[in-house]
């Protein structure tokens, strides 16, 4: 098991999975990204996991002229470690969802370690109406949708990244995307230590149950050793359950609108900055300390 030092907490701010109707509070704008962005590393997050949204609609998009926008802004108000999508939206492609890490080569960008279906669609129970058009059919055609990651997109993109000096947030919804992670390690594809987001609770990956976050765990430690940094992220009201979980384990952890609307049951997060100072809260509860950017850094072998 890798040793734990202090706990990187990353914040995802807007995604490209809930919708404007979802929440009042789910940020849009350049604008509203950028202030959410500065609030939650304010609060604590060493990381920031982004992506951009059409701002007449709130539909994702990943056009980089929308993440210029916000990107300068965020760099000059704050030292957080600025993460870009690259999986933009499961139903785009995957020469769309590359191209804001290509163009702005940052520190870090995420990669999602296999294709899976992405079952958006039980969402639609909770909601009656939508503001666009666009948010129903998100949803409605989720059914029907694989979230397309095969072994050449992966291989192309890492190698892509990494000659721009990007280091990846492997994005592992389930075990065998940590033996697909092995597998292009063994290859020489990706090298150094390797930092694992774990996934729990989205349909069509692994559970949000405590043993798949210790099975998720254990075949981690077997399958890397110390050449790893693990963090994870619940979906939904997972989230903060799942974050004590496996900070207790030694791990990481990621919170932020992206992943769950909620602060507590019933209850909307009106920021993304009141979640990461929930679960900054919850870490120093448990007498954990929280990892600076620069020590992030340190950790995750970035570029800086
Ligand atoms: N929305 C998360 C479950 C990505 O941006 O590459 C996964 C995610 C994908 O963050
Ligand atoms: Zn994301």
């Amino acid at each position: 098991m890798a040793t734990q030092r202090k706990v990187i907490i990353t914040c995802a701010v807007t995604g490209a999975i809930h919708t404007p109707s979802m929440s009042p509070h789910l940020p849009v704008t350049p604008e509203e990204i950028a202030e959410a962005g500065i609030a939650a590393a304010e609060a604590g997050a060493a990381i920031l996991h982004l992506h951009a949204r059409d701002p007449n609609n709130g539909k994702p998009t990943q056009d980089p002229a929308v993440f210029e926008r916000f990107l300068p802004r965020l760099k000059a108000s704050t030292d957080a470690i600025i993460n870009l999508t690259t999986g933009g939206s499961p139903h785009m492609t995957v020469e769309e969802r590359m191209r804001p890490a290509m163009e702005f080569k940052p520190e870090l960008a995420s990669m999602n370690m296999g294709s899976i279906n992405f079952g958006l669609f039980p969402m639609l129970n909770r909601y009656d109406s939508f503001q666009h058009e666009w948010e129903r059919a998100h949803l409605e055609n989720s059914r029907d949708l694989v979230f397309k990651n095969t072994f050449a997109d992966i291989e192309t993109a890492m190698t892509l990244g990494a000659k721009n000096g990007t280091r990846f947030e492997c994005e592992c919804y389930d075990i065998g995307h940590l033996y697909n992670l092995r597998n292009l390690m063994d290859r020489g594809i990706v090298g150094g230590r390797v930092f694992v987001q774990s996934v729990f609770g989205i349909l069509g990956g692994i559970g949000p149950h405590p043993e798949d976050v210790v099975h998720m765990r254990r075949t981690a430690d077997r399958l890397f050793g110390d050449a790893y940094e693990w963090s994870v992220l619940g979906a939904g009201s997972n989230q903060m359950r799942i974050a004590a979980q496996s900070a207790a384990m030694g791990g990481h952890v990621r919170v932020g609108l992206e992943d769950s609307l909620w602060l507590a049951p019933g209850k909307l997060a009106e920021s993304n900055a009141s979640q990461v100072a929930k679960v900054r809260d919850i870490l120093e509860g448990l007498s954990l300390e929280i990892a600076t950017p620069d020590e992030a850094r340190d950790m995750l072998q970035l570029k800086g």
